[in-house]
C-alpha cells in the first residue's frame, strides 16, 4: 500500500449555522495537501448519540484558566479544539492518512470509551472527514470517488425540508419536518428544480393567506397551522401549483422526532399545540402509541407520504416493531435517534424488523469508517440509507460526496434555502455534472 504521511493536524473553533461553535479541522499530508471539515450539531439530538463535548462539560480539573465554561453560554469547543491539537495530533503524526479505518480505529482507542466522550466526538470526526479529504486531494480525485471508487453514481434524491416545526422553528407544529421527495425527475438537477418550484410555490400561497414565511433552523416556512393533516393540505396545494401531480411527481416525507413528544412517565405522547375541542381553545393532546400509529396510517392513506422518520420514541422497539408490521410493506420507515447511525442499534433493529430504513449522520456516531459500515450493513440487509445533514450545520458539503460514493439513494438537507443548506445541494449538482453518464438518479421506492 502507498504510504501518505500526515504531516500536520490542526483545529480551531469557527461557528455553525445557529451561531453556535463548531470545530474545524485540518489534516496536511506529505507537507502538501491540506484536507479541511467541519462538524454539525443536532437540535432533537437521540440519547444514544456519541458525545459532543462541550465546554461547559468539562471538569474542573481538565479545564484551562478562560473562562471556558461562560463563553458563549457554556456551548465553546476549546477543550474539543485543545485535544486535537494535543492527543491527537501526536497520536497521528506520521501515520499513513491513506489507511483511514485504521485511523479511525486509533482516534476511537485513543478516546477509550464507548461513546468518545473523553476526546468528543466532535473532535474525533473533524479529524476523521479531513484526513480523507487530504489524501483524496493527494490523489487529484473528489472525494466520493476516493471514498467510493468507480462504483461510485447512484445521486440521491432529495428529502427537503419545505415546512418546519417541533423543536427546529417557534410557530405551533408539533411535528419536526414535512418534506417532498421529487421522485419522477430523470436527474438530480431536474429533482432539485421540481423541488425548489415547489417551495416557492408554497411560499407564494403562504403569503397570499397571510401567513408568516420566515424560515425554521433547516430553511423550510415555519407558519403556525393546525396539525399535520393541514401541513399536508398546504403541501399538496403547493405541488399542484407549481405544476406537479402529487404521489407521481412529487411524495412527502415527515420526521415525526416522536423521542421529543414522548412523556415518559405517561407513557404516552404530548402535543402541546393541537386541540381536541372545535374551537381551538384548549391546546394539549396526548396520544398513545397505538393512536400515533393510526394517525400515520390516515396519513398515509390520504396523501401521498411514503416515509416517516421516528415514528415512535427511541428505546419503543416493540411499537418500532409494530409500527413496521402496520406499514412496513408499503412505506418507508427511518430511524434516526432509534439507530443513530450504530451498527449494533442497526442490527438490533433488523433482527427485529424495527423499521426498514436507516438515517445517517455523520456525528451520531463520530468517524467516516462507522458512518460507511452502518450503510454497509444495512444496505445488506435490504434496509434504505438516508445521509443526513443537522439542524445547525456548515459549509461543509461533505454529506453530499458521501451520499455519492456510499450509493445511498438519499439525501436530506433541509429547504433550498438558506446557503448552509444549498452548499450541499449546489455540491450535488457539481457531482452529478462530473459523472455525466455514469450518473443515475430513480426514485427510491419503485420496486425495479
Ligand atoms: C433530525 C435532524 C436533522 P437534528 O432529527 O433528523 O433534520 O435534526 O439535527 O436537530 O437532530
Ligand atoms: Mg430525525
Amino acid at each position: 500500500m502507498n504510504y501518505l504521511k500526515i504531516t500536520d493536524v490542526h483545529a480551531r473553533e469557527i461557528l455553525d449555522s445557529r451561531g453556535n461553535p463548531t470545530i474545524e479541522a485540518e489534516v496536511t499530508v506529505d507537507e502538501r495537501y491540506t484536507g479541511r471539515a467541519s462538524v454539525p450539531s443536532g437540535a432533537s439530538t437521540g440519547m444514544f448519540e456519541a458525545v459532543e463535548l462541550r465546554d461547559a462539560d468539562v471538569k474542573d480539573d481538565d479545564r484551562d484558566s478562560c473562562g471556558y465554561q461562560t463563553r458563549y453560554y457554556g456551548k465553546g469547543v476549546l477543550q474539543a479544539v485543545k485535544n486535537v491539537n494535543t492527543e491527537i495530533k501526536k497520536c497521528l503524526l506520521g501515520r499513513n492518512a491513506l489507511e483511514q479505518a485504521l485511523i479511525d480505529h486509533m482516534l476511537c482507542t485513543l478516546d477509550g470509551t464507548p461513546n468518545k466522550g473523553r476526546l468528543g466526538a466532535n473532535a474525533i470526526l473533524a479529524v476523521s472527514m479531513a484526513c480523507a479529504r487530504a489524501a483524496a486531494k493527494s490523489y487529484g480525485l473528489p472525494l466520493y470517488m476516493y471514498l467510493g471508487g468507480a462504483q461510485s453514481h447512484q445521486m440521491p434524491v432529495p428529502m427537503m425540508n419545505i415546512l418546519n416545526g417541533g423543536v427546529h422553528a417557534s410557530n405551533n407544529i408539533d411535528f419536526q419536518e414535512f418534506m417532498i421527495m421529487p421522485t419522477s425527475a430523470d436527474s438530480f438537477a431536474e429533482g432539485l428544480r421540481i423541488g425548489t418550484e415547489v417551495y416557492h410555490a408554497l411560499k407564494k400561497i403562504l403569503a397570499s393567506e397571510n401567513k408568516v414565511t420566515a424560515v425554521g433552523d433547516e430553511g423550510g416556512f415555519a407558519p403556525d397551522l393546525k396539525d399535520s393533516f393541514e401541513v399536508f393540505e398546504y403541501l399538496t396545494k403547493a405541488v399542484k401549483k407549481a405544476g406537479y401531480t402529487p404521489g407521481k411527481d412529487v411524495v412527502f416525507a415527515m420526521d415525526a422526532a416522536a423521542s421529543e413528544l414522548y412523556q415518559k412517565d405517561a407513557g404516552m405522547y404530548y402535543f402541546p399545540n393541537e386541540s381536541r375541542s372545535p374551537s381551538g381553545d384548549t391546546k394539549g393532546i396526548m396520544r398513545s402509541t397505538e393512536e400515533l400509529i393510526e394517525l400515520y396510517e390516515k396519513l398515509c392513506e390520504k396523501y401521498p407520504l411514503k416515509s416517516i422518520e421516528d415514528g415512535l420514541y427511541e428505546e419503543d422497539w416493540d411499537g418500532f416493531k409494530k409500527l413496521t408490521k402496520r406499514l412496513g410493506d408499503t412505506i418507508q420507515l427511518v430511524g434516526d435517534d432509534l439507530f443513530v447511525t450504530n451498527t449494533e442499534r442497526l442490527n438490533k433493529g433488523i433482527e427485529n424488523g424495527a423499521a426498514n430504513a436507516i438515517l445517517i449522520k455523520v456525528n451520531q456516531i463520530g468517524t467516516l469508517t462507522e458512518a460507511t459500515e452502518a450503510v454497509r450493513c444495512a444496505q445488506k440487509a435490504g434496509f434504505r440509507c438516508v445521509l443526513s445533514h443537522r439542524s445547525g450545520e456548515t459549509e461543509d458539503t461533505i454529506i453530499a460526496d458521501l451520499a455519492v460514493a456510499l450509493n445511498a439513494g438519499q439525501i436530506k438537507t433541509g429547504a433550498p434555502c438558506r446557503t448552509d443548506r444549498t452548499a450541499k445541494y449546489n455540491r450535488l449538482l457539481r457531482i452529478e455534472e462530473e459523472l455525466h453518464y455514469s450518473a443515475e438518479y430513480k426514485n427510491p421506492f419503485s420496486r425495479h
